[in-house]
């Protein structure tokens, strides 16, 4: 179902390694100035909301999830679904590493869906997409590698906001999303330079955007190798901790890529991924169905 990496509790690690020197992903506070809050969001590419959605309506959802699988025997015996402790006694490759549906309403939660309204200042336009999916990384499974979400959200303009939910607290070591420092603009520069090749080899814009996929690794992924791609690129990995009701907005081109999970507790990483745009404009409307295994997106 999905492949293993190397597991060792206790350690911050992505595929190829042991991370080195890394630097903190920047907090900000939900209820700071709008204006403040847009000009890190253009700025850094990304905004770290502290506290966000309710804890307890996060750990509802937690508890909902794991309850529903309870059946498969993930977890350990003994153990309450909201904590999702992976059973020591299972493979992790017994379980599909993502999933859609279970949190739906979650997923439209009022504390995310107005903040974003407000924040874009798209307000009754702004449409969180159908398509979520939600990532369970149990402990020593592979992680997503380097990529920027453009790159799946080609159809439509570069204007959409992606937010990362986690669903439920992650350790430093527990498997959660770092970010390159800059990794806006360096996605940016990425998808200009090859446009502009395209484009010089005689290819129209909409070729040039069909050939910009083809020539990513089959995955879409920029990188299986986050360490070497911050060394390539001379850019740190923006690492955080991060708590029930948190969230992380980003822009379309941000790069990003996952830990693997070391939890010594063996917690399982649940977190989900959401898409809004603004309905009055054209956006890649491929992601406005449900997700389905295998559909091509
Ligand atoms: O949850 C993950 O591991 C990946 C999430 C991601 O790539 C995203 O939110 O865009
Ligand atoms: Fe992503």
């Amino acid at each position: 179902m999905r492949s293993r990496t190397e597991c060792q509790p206790g350690l911050l690690a992505v595929n190829d390694g042991p991370l080195g020197k890394v630097n903190s992903l920047q907090p900000s506070r939900p209820d700071e100035p709008l204006a403040q809050l847009r000009r890190r969001y253009e700025e850094d590419g990304y905004l770290f909301l502290k506290g966000l959605i309710p804890h307890d309506d996060v750990l509802k959802a937690r508890h909902e999830y794991f309850a529903m699988l309870q059946p498969t025997g993930v977890l350990e015996e003994g153990t309450r679904p909201v904590e999702g402790i992976f059973n020591p006694l299972k493979s992790p490759e017994d379980f599909p590493g993502i999933g859609a549906g279970g949190a739906e309403d979650f997923c439209r939660h009022p504390a995310l869906t107005s903040f974003i309204a407000r924040f874009t200042g798209w307000d009754s336009n702004s449409l969180g997409l159908r398509r979520s999916l939600l990532r369970n990384n149990i402990p020593g499974t592979k992680p997503i590698g380097v990529h920027y979400d453009q790159i799946f959200l080609r159809h439509g303009e570069p204007t959409s906001v992606t937010a990362w939910v986690p669903i439920g607290d992650i350790k430093l070591i527990g498997g959660g999303l770092i970010y390159l420092q800059d990794g806006d603009s360096l996605g940016q520069q990425i998808e200009n330079d090859f446009t502009l090749k395209a484009k010089a080899a005689g290819l129209s814009e909409q070729e040039a955007k069909d050939a910009f996929n083809n020539n990513m690794m089959a995955t879409g992924l920029l990188s299986e190798k986050p360490l070497a791609f911050s060394q390539e690129n001379q850019r740190a990995w923006l690492v955080a901790e991060y708590e029930a009701g948190d969230v992380v907005l980003h822009q379309p081109h941000t790069i990003h890529a996952s830990t693997i999970n070391n939890d010594p507790d063996r917690v399982i990483r649940l977190a989900t991924d959401l898409r809004f745009v603004d309905a009055s404009k054209p956006y890649d409307t491929r992601w406005n169905k449900f997700y389905e295994v295998g559909d091509g997106v």
